[in-house]
């Protein structure tokens, strides 16, 4: 029996990446005399790697990027601690709205009584502050656990915030549904046997999502209806609902219990 939404966040909930964290990392270089610039493109292949310290280490690894010789010890603590600051204060202002149909699910899935969680990658101050801003008041206290950060030394695609989330939740895998937007976290939630849907976005579109028990570009609302990229059930009005996210969690457990018998 489905018990348990778990929510991604970042591109997932809202579409944070573009709208708050890559502007957000360019605004630290700049204050810190870096002369890095993240556009659109190499942001999209820097979203590989998850966590904005990683992300940072992961580019002065892979990018061989100019590094002035003057910076202080711990200076991508002090630049991720920066770009954190210009994040929030941008989400404050309500400035990033969830994406289609994201309210919309929360909202039926209380109705029927399902739990719902999170499980990211970003710190759970950036979570909050998302939340509280641009989702409404209260709306924190929906979620019976935020799994966020460092709270897990592994991040995504590694499934230790699934598995951690799971724990705190007193709940099994195969009771819950995932809701991603990107290849390494399909890998994190189907990595601690979590069925998963993806709701790709502009930078996650053409990655590889197999197992995923349905892609669509977005939950989709009667105003602006998803497209579906690939689907076992029809997708009536153009948006998913409770009932039909249902429907393809009962494919699902049929065909894992027909793999069970093979
Ligand atoms: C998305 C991420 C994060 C953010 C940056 O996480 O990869 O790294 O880009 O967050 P998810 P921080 O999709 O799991 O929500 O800078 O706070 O680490
Ligand atoms: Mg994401």
């Amino acid at each position: 029996m489905l018990r348990c939404l778990i929510f991604d966040v970042d591109g997932t909930l809202a579409d944070t990446e573009r709208h708050g964290h890559r502007p957000a990392f360019n605004r630290a270089f700049a204050d810190l005399g870096i002369d890095w610039h993240w556009d659109e493109t190499l942001y999209g292949e820097l979203l590989g790697v998850t966590g904005g310290k990683e992300r940072i280490r992961y580019f002065l690894e892979c990018y061989n990027p100019p590094i002035p010789n003057d910076l202080p010890l711990g200076w991508i603590d002090w630049v991720h601690q920066t770009k954190t600051r210009y994040y929030t204060d941008w989400v404050r202002t309500g400035g990033i709205p969830p994406r289609a149909g994201v309210m919309r699910l929360l909202q039926e899935a209380r109705q029927q009584g399902i739990r719902l969680a999170i499980s990211t990658t970003t710190s759970f101050d950036n979570v909050t502050s998302l939340l509280s801003s641009s989702f409404g008041e209260g709306v924190v206290d929906w979620f019976e656990i935020i799994g966020a950060g460092d709270i897990v030394s592994r991040k995504k695609p590694a499934s230790d915030i699934y598995h951690y989330v799971l724990d705190q939740c007193q709940i099994a895998p195969n009771e819950c549904v995932a809701i991603e937007d990107s290849a390494v976290g399909l890998r994190a939630a189907m990595g601690a046997g979590i069925p998963t849907i993806i709701t790709a976005n502009d930078y996650t579109i053409g990655q590889d999502f197999s197992g995923a028990m349905i892609i669509l570009d977005s939950l989709g609302d009667p105003r602006i209806p998803a497209t579906v990229l690939s689907a076992p059930v029809e997708l009536g009005g153009g948006y998913l609902t409770i009932n039909t996210l249902l429907d393809l969690y009962r494919i699902w457990a049929e065909s894992q219990s027909q793999l069970k018998q093979i």
